[in-house]
């Protein structure tokens, strides 16, 4: 009995210690506040949390509106984890208002609905800083970025020199730290005739230029044919939450466009292909290079040894996929759970 007990013990020790050891180091560098296709996302980000199968280091932005911090600091609240460092960009690409950030600046009787300590911009620090301090701290090969906005911080990132921080540039950082990156990027399939210059490239083609040809690991895309594809059931935002009175989830996404739409969730798959690379959502197309050019179209070139693939879902990959991203974008949080 008792030599079983203490095997029990050991078994559940190494669970509890395999599991931790598993868990994918996330940066997810977003552009949070134009579609709302991040906010799904980054919940879904908490959700793997929850599973011991992710484990969310830090947010970077590359929208540049004093909304989205504090936005993002509300979401991370509400599903228990307030204190993931947030990054801002100065040079944002779109510095407009969003349509649905201002849900968490809502107060009832002078109390914030979605509490949250970052208000101010200038509390938080610069993207490009916290990527090489969070790089830094971090083991050999380890880090995963998902990369769902414009390429902005990544290839500013790439262009730093050694610092306070570490001596080593961004570039020889990148190498060292980063397993590979995993981002919602490109068009890799015609859908008619038409050639689509996807939006996160469109809107910062030099960064997305610069990263295509520079960054040191493996880049997985997401292109625009793969989320336009697979779309966000409209019943899971009208259904799925109600476990709590208020959602910043469900409330993002009407605010943004209101169901019976149905949005196309491409951020949401770079983010399932990154914390569950080997589970066969989508299958990767060989070995290349990617090519930004000019105007933002993205021209995939077959070479033997290239860092860059791109992913593929067919029509069951899409059934799949929709059934296991409403799932964990709708799960509860788990505000007991270890941050
Ligand atoms: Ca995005």
């Amino acid at each position: 009995m008792r030599i079983t007990s203490i095997g029990l013990l050991l078994s559940s020790l190494a669970f509890a210690s395999h599991g931790f050891a598993d868990a994918v180091k996330i940066i997810f560098d977003t552009d949070m506040g134009n579609d709302v296709d991040d906010a799904l996302a980054l919940a879904m980000l908490h959700s793997l949390q929850n599973r011991g199968e992710s484990e969310l280091l830090a947010v970077t932005l590359t929208k540049d509106h004093q909304q989205v911090a504090p936005y993002i600091d509300a979401i991370n609240t509400f599903y228990g984890r307030p204190d993931i460092p947030i990054g801002v960009t100065d040079s944002g690409v779109t510095p407009e208002v969003s349509r649905f950030t201002g849900l968490t600046q809502e107060t009832v009787n002078g109390e914030l609905v979605f509490p949250h300590d970052l208000n101010e911009v200038d509390q938080a620090p610069s993207a490009v800083e916290l990527l090489r301090e969070v790089l830094v701290s971090q083991p050999d090969g380890s880090v995963v970025i998902v990369q769902v906005g414009f390429s902005t911080n990544l290839a500013r990132l790439l262009q730093t020199g050694g610092d306070r921080i570490s001596s080593l540039s961004g570039r020889e950082l990148v190498a060292q730290k980063v397993k590979h990156i995993s981002i919602m990027a490109g068009a890799f399939e015609r859908i008619g005739d038409n050639i689509h210059l996807e939006f996160n490239v469109a809107r910062d083609i030099p960064a997305a230029q610069r990263l295509a040809d520079d960054w040191p690991t493996p880049v997985i895309w997401s292109g625009f044919e793969v989320g336009l594809a697979i779309r966000y059931p409209a019943a899971s935002i009208e259904h799925d939450f109600a476990y709590s009175t208020r959602h910043p989830i469900p409330e993002s996404y009407q605010l943004y466009i209101p169901t019976p739409h149905e949005r196309p969730t491409w951020d949401l798959t770079s983010v399932l292909w990154a914390v569950r690379p080997d589970r066969d959502y989508f299958q990767l197309s060989p070995e290349g290079r990617v090519q930004v050019e000019e105007d933002g179209e993205t021209v995939f070139r077959e070479e033997e040894g290239g860092l860059h693939r791109y992913l593929i879902a067919s029509e069951l990959d899409v059934v799949r996929a929709q059934e296991v991203l409403a799932a964990l974008v709708s799960e509860p949080p788990n505000t007991s759970a270890k941050p």
